[in-house]
């Protein structure tokens, strides 16, 4: 079989082995910018989008993807060469594969190299929504303060430099001051993220920014642009060298980063929008009044899911999500939290079956084809606790309840942060805060399990709750004693099985 490099001219060349985009490109008007070009937006986003535009006749809402950051070079060249074009690889329960050549993103920027052009971009009037993918760490939130993180040096340099900053506030804030100046309309700015509240959070940090860099703005901001609150949802593991082969033997396509997700998808988005918007609905997105309990059944129980699967199964020596659910006892383990833990603070959900939610997840997680990295889940951990888990134990410390289990996992969290799974080989911790977790993590090895909860920034006041340190810290010495899994079996078997 020949074999073609993905891209415009080829897509021809290629229809009769995978489905192509079946719209004129050309013919489509970029109303989207999106910053953040990883695999997520491109399994997800840029998938709706891209439906949409093959199943009506809308040709407005194409989408300039934006890479922001100096590491997202590459996969800013790579689409570039690619026309904007890539593969997603839906990997189906029963093994088989999906594959489509996507075409919605029909432009591509690069920050670091010329800010400016994202800047005038970001401005345009044929710009009608932002959106973005920056990561959970990537809103400037400090646990520990409570509040934007005024001192973070990425900013202080952005409130120098405003015509060349390093950050999504920096950006955001030079284009709504352009957008005023030039009387061009407002637009919407729209967070995919996995944070409660993601819009909310979207605009309570750009206004700390701009009152520090540009307070002139802040009214015009108030009036003028909106921030939807969204769940977004669908497992998209990184891409591994074999998919890319794969892909080539299969289907004779070269695609140098292709994205390979789940079956499963969802994104149910508050209808906030103050300059129009795409009919994803029409493509199985819900637009709904209140999104917040949607976000909260998702964070606390898939995405805080993971968190348990992956800390757990690394410490164990697992490398895949689905090995770690696969094994009975932590599967039980992770069945008790879910139930017991955080499906009585998701009271505030109405027709909605959280125990099929549940199955469900279980399920997900445990589809052998996705081979969902462990070590994906498990980086940036320091971001995500404070966001899928230590909120369950807040609702829960607030009423009395019990945490016993939401502690052990941050009880293992601190042992995996020295390094080491239990047969001794090295954990690479991947995350912002990976020195300040293994000082932490020795400390509180060294002398008292405790020491971990003090990382501020983290866990808040957390260490002030006694019933919290007493299950944290008698897990801790069991998973030292014990290991993980004669750890879960107690756990498990002082408490009734759920079917
Ligand atoms: C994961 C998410 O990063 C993580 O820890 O839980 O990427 C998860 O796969 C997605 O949010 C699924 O929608």
């Amino acid at each position: 079989m020949t074999t073609y490099k993905l891209n415009q001219e080829n897509l021809s060349k290629i229809a009769d082995r995978i489905s192509i985009p079946a719209y004129d490109r050309n013919a489509i008007k970029t109303g989207i910018i999106h910053v953040g070009v990883g695999g997520f937006h491109r399994a997800h986003q840029a998938l709706y989008t891209d439906r949409l535009l093959h199943d009506s006749s809308i040709t407005d809402w194409g989408i300039c993807g934006v890479a922001l950051l100096p590491h997202d070079k590459k996969i800013y060249d790579i689409l570039k060469n690619q026309d904007g074009l890539y593969t997603l690889m839906v990997k189906e329960f029963d093994g088989s594969l999906s594959k489509r050549v996507v075409g919605s993103i029909t432009e591509l920027l690069f920050a670091p190299e010329n800010p400016k052009s994202v800047i005038d971009k970001m401005a345009s009037p044929d710009i009608k929504i932002i959106t973005l993918t920056i990561t959970e760490g990537g809103y400037n939130y400090s646990e520990a303060l409570e509040a934007f993180d005024a001192q973070n040096p990425d900013i202080l340099y952005d409130i120098d430099h405003p015509e060349s900053p390093k950050t999504i506030f920096g950006y955001l804030t030079q284009a709504l001051k352009l957008r005023k100046s030039q009387g061009v309309d407002g637009c919407t700015i729209q967070s995919c993220d996995n944070i409660q509240s993601n819009g909310d959070m979207t605009k309570a940090m750009l206004l700390s920014y701009v009152k520090l860099a540009e307070p002139g703005l802040v009214s015009w901001i108030n009036k003028n642009v909106s921030f939807p609150n969204s769940m977004v949802d669908r497992i998209t593991p990184a891409t591994a060298a074999e998919d890319i082969d794969m892909l080539k033997t299969e289907s004779g396509v070269e695609d140098a980063w292709p994205v390979v997700c789940e079956p499963f998808k969802q994104w149910i988005i508050e209808d906030e929008f103050v300059n129009g918007r795409p009919l994803w609905d029409i493509v199985g997105a819900r637009f709904v009044k209140d999104v917040e309990p949607f976000e909260k059944m998702k964070l606390r129980l898939l995405n805080a899911g993971h968190t348990v699967l992956g800390i757990l199964g690394a410490l164990v020596g697992y490398e895949t999500i689905d090995e770690a659910v696969n094994d009975v006892n932590i599967r039980e383990f992770l069945k008790n939290y879910l139930h017991l833990e955080v499906k009585p603070t998701l009271k505030d959900l109405e027709n909605v079956d959280l125990d099929a939610y549940i199955k469900s997840l279980i399920q997900r997680f445990g589809n052998v084809s996705i081979k969902d990295q462990i070590d994906r889940i498990c980086s940036e951990s320091s971001a995500k606790f404070p966001i899928f888990v230590l909120p369950t134990v807040k609702s829960n410390l607030e009423i009395a309840k019990s945490t016993e289990l939401a502690a052990f996992v941050v009880a293992a969290w601190a042992i995996y942060s020295l390094g080491k799974d239990e047969q001794g080989n090295n954990l690479v911790v991947k995350d912002a805060l990976a020195t300040t977790l293994h000082e932490y993590a020795v400390q509180a090895a060294q002398e008292q399990p405790k020491y971990f909860l003090e990382i501020e920034s983290v866990f808040g006041n957390l260490k002030a709750s006694e019933a919290f340190i007493t299950a944290y810290e008698n897990a801790y010495h069991s998973i030292v004693n014990k290991g993980v899994i004669n750890s879960v079996k107690s756990e498990n078997s002082s408490r009734v099985k759920i079917a």
